[in-house]
């Protein structure tokens, strides 16, 4: 489990702009309903709680391409990068909760300026590589790895609003687990740059523990990277996780998606970690509730749950 003395440092990017759902914005309200910041503080770590960043709408935004909002999302995603690299800059280990996943260009932006050599593990039922010219659906939240990644800046153009993006990723150091769902353009970019995946098919035949080493191996193989870990809730099974924009069958089962995080906390290497596209609006209230309480037990895994307790010395098993 996490077992670093870094602060954990959290606050929320209620940022919907990135696909067409608005409700996605309330998942950090809902994940504070449900005491996730005391629940960490109880596992014995330090817990900062930055608040939620807030967002504006930039006016006389247009479209370009597909993109209905560019200068809206872009505006919002340079807080967002900012406020993770402070975050970062005052030793903490950074968690994001989102919104959906297009705040994710942001926030391994503002860890990548603090640690230049990241390594990225990519956990989601999508690979989110789309460009701007491949997207059907001008998504954004389908396109942050295309934005980072300096091998695909020849066929990625250059958005308005999105000026202060660098890219500062390499193809080589991203990991894909648990996609299932790829669009056309994202198999030929993943095929071209021999990007590392693991499809729902590769966990059932190897297991998720020589996932996650074969997974070190390809992306981090001397531990020398510090690691930026991006949880799309819609990894999980939608038994798990209905209540998201875009749920795929046959994901991973809830305890799949603890132990895959459990593996690389191990690590001891992550300092970023993003909660992405929990949408508290979509589906039943009992789905609502499955979707927040999977949500946290995944970084309450990641963070030690279950495996943590202590005996004081001097425990004794009572007698009758
Ligand atoms: C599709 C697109 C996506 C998440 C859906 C879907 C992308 N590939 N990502 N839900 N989290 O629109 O680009
Ligand atoms: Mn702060
Ligand atoms: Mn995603
Ligand atoms: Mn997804």
């Amino acid at each position: 489990y996490y077992s670093t003395n870094r602060p954990i440092g959290v606050f929320g990017a209620p940022f919907n702009k990135g696909q067409p759902r608005p409700g996605v914005k309330y998942a950090p309200e809902a994940l504070r309903n449900v005491n996730l910041i005391k629940n960490l503080s109880l596992m014995g770590h330090e817990v900062i709680d930055h608040g939620d960043l807030k967002f504006e709408a930039v006016p006389n935004d247009t479209a370009i391409y597909n993109i209905q909002t560019p200068r809206t999302i872009g505006k919002a995603a340079k807080q967002i990068s900012d406020k993770v690299e402070e975050i970062l800059r005052c030793g903490q280990t950074v968690v994001t909760l989102g919104g959906d996943h297009s705040m994710s260009v942001a926030t391994i932006h503002g860890h990548a300026k603090v640690e230049n050599d990241l390594a990225i593990i990519w956990i989601d039922a999508h690979p989110d590589i789309n460009t701007p010219l491949t997207s059907a659906s001008g998504n954004i939240h389908g396109m942050p790895l295309s934005f980072l990644t300096k091998e695909l800046q020849p066929y990625v153009p250059k958005l308005p609003g999105f000026e202060w993006l660098k890219p500062c990723i390499s193809v080589k150091d991203i990991a894909f687990i648990g996609v299932r769902d790829i669009d056309k353009a994202e198999r030929y970019i993943i095929d071209k740059y021999n990007i590392t995946t693991f499809t729902m098919r590769d966990i059932d035949k190897l297991g998720m523990e020589c996932v996650l080493e074969r997974t070190i191996e390809a992306i981090n193989p001397t531990l020398n990277k510090k690691i930026h870990m991006s949880f799309d809730i819609d990894s999980l099974d939608p038994a798990f996780a209905p209540s998201t924009g875009t749920p795929v069958p046959y994901g991973l089962s809830l305890r799949e998606g603890m132990f895959l995080v459990e593996e690389i906390a191990l690590t001891n290497k992550v300092t970023g970690i993003d909660l992405v596209e929990i949408n508290p609006d979509l589906g039943s209230q009992r789905d609502q509730f499955t979707t927040i309480s999977a949500a946290a037990e995944v970084l309450y895994a990641f963070f030690g749950k279950r495996t943590k307790t202590q005996l004081p010395s001097d425990y004794v098993l009572p007698k009758p």
